[in-house]
């Protein structure tokens, strides 16, 4: 027996531990006392910025923090972790959660979110764990698609949009069909989208308080999206794997849906980001001809941010970003969370935006200041 299960200390495994939301819930559970073990896939750069301040030496004695190397691709990584961590709770967050990426690499991401959620449950019962370890599933707004409702909930019905979401639906069933089948505390999260300074660069939140910010210390010259007007319910990563945890300490095993009922479009995001700098946006034009001018520029905190000038024209459409179908409108209906786990989401968009637009900022500040010095830095992510 371990020493965890000996002290009656909970131990939770993370797949996708290296991600945002792996961040946040493996800090999250260290501060509630659990053991974590998370799982990492090999790459050949470091992955791991954001749990390096989490890391514990593997030399130390009495760990709480665990790596291992597994993959969401490969059931014998799977069972020979389950099997050595026998885990009190799994939190399957693994994916290639990128929508705009699915349409690229359909067949890994069926692989990975899809089949990958069939994995772990198979390693839980391989194991003889289906009494024991109680089972997360990141499912999503996604799922809703094409929506039949508004605002959504536990029982609208899915139309999903991507390979993406066409996965994520099948990874939703299985965990439905283990937990009816088998008896395992299995959940879903159906969780709208969650955002943070954590998120990765090439979501639309993080890549426009990343560009704005950039473009305002005179880095970047344009930022280029694509759909403008497609309306997300957005709130706080921090906020939302509290929920992830709450849903595995119900006395039954249901699915949540985890949203903030507040919408605003991409647009509106951009602008609320721009402002945080003191630059105020005019948007003209429709479609592929859309433009974001600079109409005025203030001071915030009186301090001018912002370098560009009134008529510099900072956001443009650039239809690769587009998407072969689209998901135009997700606004989500969290009563059920509300009434039974207690949610209320504590971040508001406007906030979410100053503290990713704050930390990107700063970043950019330093990569000026190394340009200024004669060092010429080459980091152009969209
Ligand atoms: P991220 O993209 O930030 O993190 C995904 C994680 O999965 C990373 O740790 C990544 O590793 C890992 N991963 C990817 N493929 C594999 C694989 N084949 N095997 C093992 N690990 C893999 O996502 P988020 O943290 O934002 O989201 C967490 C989960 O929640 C995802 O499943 C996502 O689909 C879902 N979700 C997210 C929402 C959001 O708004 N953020 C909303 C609803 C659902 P690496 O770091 O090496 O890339
Ligand atoms: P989404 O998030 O697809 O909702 O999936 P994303 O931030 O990628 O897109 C949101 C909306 O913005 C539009 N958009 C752009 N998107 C990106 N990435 N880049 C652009 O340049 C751009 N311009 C406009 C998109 O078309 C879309 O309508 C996220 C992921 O975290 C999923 O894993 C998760 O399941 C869902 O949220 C809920």
């Amino acid at each position: 027996m371990s020493p965890a299960a000996a002290s009656n200390t909970k131990v939770a495994l993370i797949t996708g531990v290296t991600g945002q939301d792996g961040a946040y819930l493996a800090e999250f559970l260290l501060n509630k006392g659990y053991v974590v073990h998370g799982i990492k896939r090999r790459s050949s750069l470091f992955n791991t910025d954001r749990i390096d301040h989490l890391y514990q030496d593997p030399h130390e004695t009495g760990r709480k923090f665990i790596l291992h190397y597994g993959d969401l691709t490969d059931s014998t990584s799977l069972v020979r972790i389950v099997k050595q961590v026998q885990p009190d709770e799994i939190y399957n967050l693994a994916a290639q959660s990128h929508v705009a990426v699915s349409f690229e690499e359909p067949e890994y991401t069926a692989n990975a979110d899809g089949i990958g959620a069939l994995r772990l449950l198979e390693a839980i019962r391989i194991c003889g764990l289906e009494k024991k370890t109680r089972f997360y599933q990141a499912s999503t707004s996604e799922l809703y698609g094409l929506v039949q409702e508004i605002p959504q909930k536990e029982t609208t019905p899915f139309y999903p949009r991507s390979p993406y979401a066409v996965a994520k639906m099948y990874a939703y069933w299985i965990t439905v069909n283990y937990r009816e089948a088998y008896g395992i505390y299995a959940c879903n999260g159906v969780l709208f989208n969650h955002e943070s300074p954590l998120r990765g660069e090439t979501f639309v939140t993080r890549k426009i308080t990343r560009a704005i910010s950039r473009i305002a210390l005179g880095l970047q010259d344009c930022l280029h999206l694509g759909n403008m007007s497609a309306l997300r319910d957005w709130g706080h990563a921090r906020d939302y794997i509290e929920m992830q945890w709450l849903m595995l300490q119900q006395s039954q095993a249901e699915d949540f849906v985890i949203a903030t009922e507040i919408q605003y479009s991409v647009r509106q995001f951009v602008e609320f980001a721009a402002s945080e700098l003191g630059i105020t946006l005019e948007f003209t034009g429709k479609g592929e001809q859309e433009i974001g001018t600079v109409s005025s520029i203030h001071q915030v905190a009186g301090e001018v941010k912002a370098r560009c000038k009134p008529g510099d024209v900072i956001v443009r459409v650039d239809p690769r970003y587009y998407r072969p179908t689209e998901v135009e409108t997700l606004l989500g209906d969290p009563t059920k969370a509300m009434e039974k786990l207690g949610w209320t989401p504590k971040t508001t968009l406007p906030e979410l935006v100053r503290e990713m637009v704050a930390a990107d900022y700063l970043t950019a500040k330093k990569d000026s200041l190394i340009k200024l010095a004669g060092f010429q830095a080459f980091d152009h992510h969209e």
